[in-house]
Order: C-alpha cells, then sequence, then structure tokens
C-alpha cells in the first residue's frame, strides 16, 4: 500500500516523521510556504516553511499553555495582544477569561488566518468573536505604538524567516513599553534538548526588560524533541500561589496544579538559566 509521509527536518540530525493521509493546500504565501495536511497519528496539521505549527490533537497543550499561565499571572487582565498566532488558538483561549474585554491578534501573513478559517473552523472560530481584532502587520512595528496592555503573548513560529526580530532585546524592551504597570508578557522559547541556545537568548533578551523573568515547560509531542518551553517576563505579577476563585473552563492540559508545577525545572534546564 502506499504510504506518504511529512518529514521535519528539525535540525541537521534530527527527524520528525508523520504518516499523511491527504495534502489539502500548498501554497507559497509573500512571507513563507504554507502547508495544511492530514496525518493519521495527530489530526490535521499546519505547517509554515516546514515546522510542524500545530496539530489538531496535541495544539490544546501549547494554546492552553502559553495563554492561560500569563492570564492568571496577571491579576485582573483586561486588554491582550498576540503576535502571530493566526491560526486562532490562542485567541480562542484567551477568550475563556471572562475578565478579557478585547484581544488583538496581529499576524504578519493573513494566508494563514485564511488557511486557518478554511482548514481548522474550530481553532480559527474565536477570530470572528467581536472581542478579537485583527491586524495584518508586522508585530515588531505594532507593538512599538502599543500601550496599556496587561498581557502580551508571542506565538511566533522558530527565530528564523519572518519572526526573528521577535527574539531579540529590543523587542522586549517595547513588549515591556507597551504593557501597563502590572503588564506580564509571554513568548514561546523552544525545546530545552534542541534549541537550548534560544531559550538562553530569550531568557537574557527578555531580563534587559523585565524585573522578573521564569521558564515554565509543557508536552507538545509534535515539536522538536517534544519538551517545550515559555518564558514569562513580568513587570510586577509573580507566578506564585493562585487565586482559587479565578477559574478557567474548559481546558484539557491546563489546571491550577499543572500551573504551578510547569515553573518546576529539571536541572539541566535551570543550568540554561544561569
Ligand atoms: N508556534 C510555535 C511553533 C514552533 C514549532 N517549531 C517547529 N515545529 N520546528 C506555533 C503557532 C501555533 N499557534
Amino acid at each position: 500500500m502506499l504510504e506518504v509521509w511529512f518529514t521535519e527536518q528539525q535540525t541537521a540530525s534530527v527527524r520528525l516523521g508523520l504518516r499523511v493521509d491527504a495534502i489539502l493546500a500548498k501554497q507559497k504565501t509573500p512571507y513563507q510556504e504554507l502547508v495544511v495536511a492530514d496525518t493519521t497519528a495527530y489530526g490535521r496539521m499546519l505547517v509554515l516553511d516546514g515546522a510542524v505549527q500545530t496539530t489538531t490533537v496535541d495544539e490544546f497543550v501549547y494554546h492552553e499553555m502559553l495563554t492561560h499561565v500569563p492570564l492568571m499571572v496577571h491579576p485582573n487582565p483586561r486588554q491582550v495582544a498576540i503576535v502571530g498566532g493566526g491560526d486562532g488558538g490562542a485567541v480562542r483561549e484567551v477568550l475563556k477569561h471572562g475578565s478579557v474585554d478585547a484581544v488583538h491578534l496581529v499576524e504578519i501573513d493573513q494566508r494563514v488566518v485564511e488557511a486557518a478559517r478554511c482548514y481548522f473552523p474550530a481553532l480559527s472560530e474565536s477570530l470572528s468573536h467581536p472581542k478579537a481584532h485583527l491586524h495584518f502587520t508586522d508585530g515588531l512595528q505594532w507593538v512599538r505604538e502599543a500601550r496599556n496592555f496587561d498581557v502580551v503573548m508571542i506565538d511566533s513560529t522558530d527565530p528564523i524567516g519572518p519572526a526573528i526580530g521577535l527574539f531579540q532585546p529590543e523587542f522586549y524592551q517595547s513588549v515591556a513599553q507597551a504593557l501597563g504597570p502590572e503588564g506580564v508578557m509571554v513568548a514561546q522559547s523552544e525545546s530545552p534538548f534542541l534549541q537550548p541556545a534560544v531559550i538562553q537568548t530569550v531568557v537574557r533578551g527578555m531580563r534587559t526588560a523585565f524585573p522578573v523573568v521564569r521558564l515554565y515547560l509543557a508536552a507538545v509531542p509534535t515539536y522538536p524533541s517534544g519538551l517545550w518551553s515559555f518564558t514569562l517576563g513580568s513587570k510586577g505579577p509573580l507566578p506564585g500561589p493562585l487565586d482559587p476563585r479565578r477559574v478557567v473552563t474548559p481546558t484539557r492540559y491546563w489546571t491550577p496544579a499543572v500551573h504551578t508545577a510547569a515553573f518546576v525545572l529539571p536541572r539541566f534546564v535551570e543550568d540554561l538559566l544561569v
């Protein structure tokens, strides 16, 4: 029987292989190559420039941990911005917080949103919510002019191609300026096994802009090595014990206990942060 396999070349010496049932879209956008395919094991998958961005089976881990952690660290998040994240998964999670008045999605590539609306209806549904505001522009520029946000989330691709500027200290400084006095930011920061240097770049860059910088982890099987990191920067609030009166539902990965535990780091990861 014919078997079709998708391969992501994650590093020079590591590949991920997923059996594919159908390729639904393959196009060059003005910014990157975009592929949508149905995989046997992980459901529908979005790939940008050869890198898996999201699959319908494991997206909940990444999107819940990217969003609920900083939102719960902030005492009362009302104005939220997401840089990247054109698939809509992060917006969907943000809107589970009743305190949020508006969520601004700043996506450089409109084609990602179009593909999400067409092929990922459940993920992208939230993009049509009245509290969701879409901006198809460069996040670097947009953030420079933004002010008084409570939480800013960087839902970017890897630090190559269009996302490269989102991993630089100057960018974290402009995020800090875009945040109010209790503001919190988060950035996806790659894998401690395969991209330890990226984690160090993000943590060191964020330390130039925020008094509090903390790393946390989650298991995302379709991302390189499966162990993924997020870096939180805060102007004030600490990721301490959660207010038991604040709940977020429904979730499948995030719980108050997972939230707290995610900041407990294995020693080899802690050693990256010195
Ligand atoms: N952004 C993080 C994707 C990084 C994955 N890297 C890779 N496969 N090499 C995901 C965007 C989802 N909203």
